[in-house]
């Protein structure tokens, strides 16, 4: 058996060298979002260490059914997916603490598969604690660990070791991209990919407002503080002097465009500076700024997109209350991509 040491290899594709110049940490996306109208913040600003264990405990409330629903599937479907699949490397973009893949682990381990897992994250730190977690627990299995983004680490994988590959994309990320950035992520998707191999993707679907509206205004405030901490954030990283006690958290579900839009919204007229970024941004009593859409899908419609990509859904998994939905889907060469009934 191979010592922990050879079992683990953990890359960083985000060094100054591979991606300069970062407009990802230089901060002129923040100073983008700020100056424009309406005003917004990047999505991953939620993410620093706070923002990450603020998600974490989302994961666990009451009202936040996406981890909780997505979970039972995958205790339901995992085997299922094991068998579709075969041997393969587990691809996961977004990993985190890689807790719901820990089902499809012990699926593959039960079919008796040797597994290679790929942890895809910007965190190193969540990614290098859950990967040697994850060796302590499975002896045989292998983790090749990349510190980046989803979008870098597409581009950078080598054709798989195992007979097969299976790229995971789960929790619904998918739902805070917007319907451009959707698209252009299933095509590096069917880049990633070779004929064969499989992509799984989990994603919220629509359902009654009153359901969704509180799944992102939770009565203990969790979600609140985690889109205030986007300001702290920000303060930190940028020099900037936000006051918090200044902003309030609203969320809504806008039924037209199917997405729930999270915003801070000023709750006076106030100046905010960001020195490093020799920023000055004027807020009206009652501006907003978008920080995040959580867009709900239609599974008809999905299917159809991933098709058109060449990403055909073999299998459909959801709850009975068809809250989430988990699709299995196997890449095609275009010549011999057929719509499917399923
Ligand atoms: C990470 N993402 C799928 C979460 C969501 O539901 O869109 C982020 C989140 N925002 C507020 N609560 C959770």
């Amino acid at each position: 058996m191979l010592s922990d040491k050879n079992r683990l290899q953990i890359e960083h594709l985000l060094s100054p060298s591979t991606v300069l110049p970062d407009r990802k940490t230089d901060g002129s996306d923040v100073a983008l979002g700020l100056t424009q109208i309406p005003k917004s913040i990047p999505v991953r600003y939620f993410y620093d260490d706070r923002g990450s264990e603020l998600f974490e405990q989302i994961c666990d409330l009451p009202e936040y059914y996406l981890t909780r629903t997505e979970t039972e599937i995958l205790q339901e479907c995992a085997s299922a997916i094991a068998l579709v699949t075969g041997e393969c490397e587990l691809v996961e973009l977004g990993s985190g603490s890689s807790t719901k893949t820990r089902i499809l682990l012990d699926a593959y381990n039960q079919s008796g598969y040797p597994l290679r897992y790929l942890p895809i994250d910007v965190s190193a730190g969540i990614l290098e604690s859950s990967a040697r977690q994850l060796l302590a627990d499975y002896p045989s299995l292998q983790v090749h660990a990349l510190v980046s983004t989803y979008e870098l680490a597409l581009q950078k994988l080598f054709p798989s070791e195992s007979p097969s590959r299976m790229i995971c994309f789960i929790g619904s990320t998918l739902g805070n991209l917007t319907p451009q950035e959707c698209d252009r992520f299933f095509s590096q998707i069917t880049d990633a990919l070779d004929p064969g191999e499989y992509f799984l993707l989990g994603i919220d679907l629509q359902k009654p407002k009153h359901l969704l509206e509180a799944a992102y205004n939770d009565s203990q405030g969790v979600t609140a503080a985690f889109n205030l901490n986007t300001l702290d954030h920000l303060n930190q990283r940028f020099e900037g002097n936000f006051d918090t006690s200044q902003f309030e958290h609203w969320a809504f579900y806008n039924e037209t465009q199917h997405q729930i839009e999270m915003h801070l919204r000023s709750l006076r007229s106030q100046t905010v500076q960001l020195r490093a970024l020799d920023l000055t941004v004027k807020f009206e009593s009652g501006e907003t700024i978008l920080t995040e859409i959580s867009r709900k899908f239609d599974l008809n419609t999905i299917k159809q997109e991933l098709q058109e990509k060449s990403l055909v859904p073999l299998q459909v998994w959801t709850d009975p209350k068809q809250w989430f939905g988990l699709l299995l889907c196997q890449l095609q060469p275009f010549e011999s991509t057929r719509s499917v009934q399923i």
